[in-house]
């Protein structure tokens, strides 16, 4: 018999911000970083991406993503602060830094790993949500049945380490009730 798919390697802390370092987070990057529409390739078609995206690291973190190319942004100030700060905390040298904006329920990524070959056989990725809350859902690649989900809140930080993206999918389903944008940042390991 095969091995046993693993669980997920998620660790999920609530509040990892306080509320009022994650409001001056939300409102700074709502209004200073150049949001802007990425195209990427969905079942042999190129599409526009259903959120706003907005990649930053060091020079040299180029990152090929769904058929997409991108150079990374400098470090904004307020970003390179919590990347230090995360890289401290969780013993992680996050060199990038993908940022996305939900502008309401309608805006979602679907089923998804983050597994390209610059994050390595392992990747590390810290994710920082902000703003409206919203569901995040893992699944497992060889059984849709196995699922888990998690609503990510304002401040609160989700890592997946390990194996989880060998074995697991996630996604952001869209949803109807939302009004309000959310902000996620996910930060990552890019080798050259
Ligand atoms: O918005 C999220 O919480 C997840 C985003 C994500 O999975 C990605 O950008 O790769
Ligand atoms: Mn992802």
């Amino acid at each position: 018999m095969a091995d046993p798919v693993p669980d997920p390697d998620v660790l999920l802390e609530r509040g990892w911000l306080p509320p009022e370092a994650a409001d001056r987070l939300c409102v700074t990057l709502l209004g200073e970083l150049p949001w802007s529409v990425h195209r990427i390739r969905m079942f042999g078609r190129w599409v526009d991406s259903p959120r706003l995206s907005c990649w930053l690291g060091d020079p040299g973190t180029d990152y090929a993503y769904s058929g997409g190319h991108f150079e990374p942004l400098p470090w904004p100030p307020i970003l390179a602060e919590l990347r230090d700060r995360l890289a401290i905390e969780l013993g992680a040298p996050f060199n990038s830094a993908l940022a996305n904006l939900y502008r309401d329920g309608n805006d979602y990524v679907g089923w998804h790993r983050d597994n390209e070959r610059e994050l390595g056989a392992h990747p590390f990725i810290a994710s920082i949500s902000l703003g409206a809350s919203r569901r995040f859902v893992l699944r497992a690649n060889d059984d849709a049945q196995r699922q888990m989900e998690w609503t990510l809140e304002h401040g609160d930080l989700l890592v997946m380490a390990g194996s989880t993206q060998q074995y697991w999918k996630h996604a952001l389903p869209k949803s109807a009730k939302v009004k309000q944008p959310r902000i996620n940042l996910t930060f990552r390991v890019v080798r050259p």
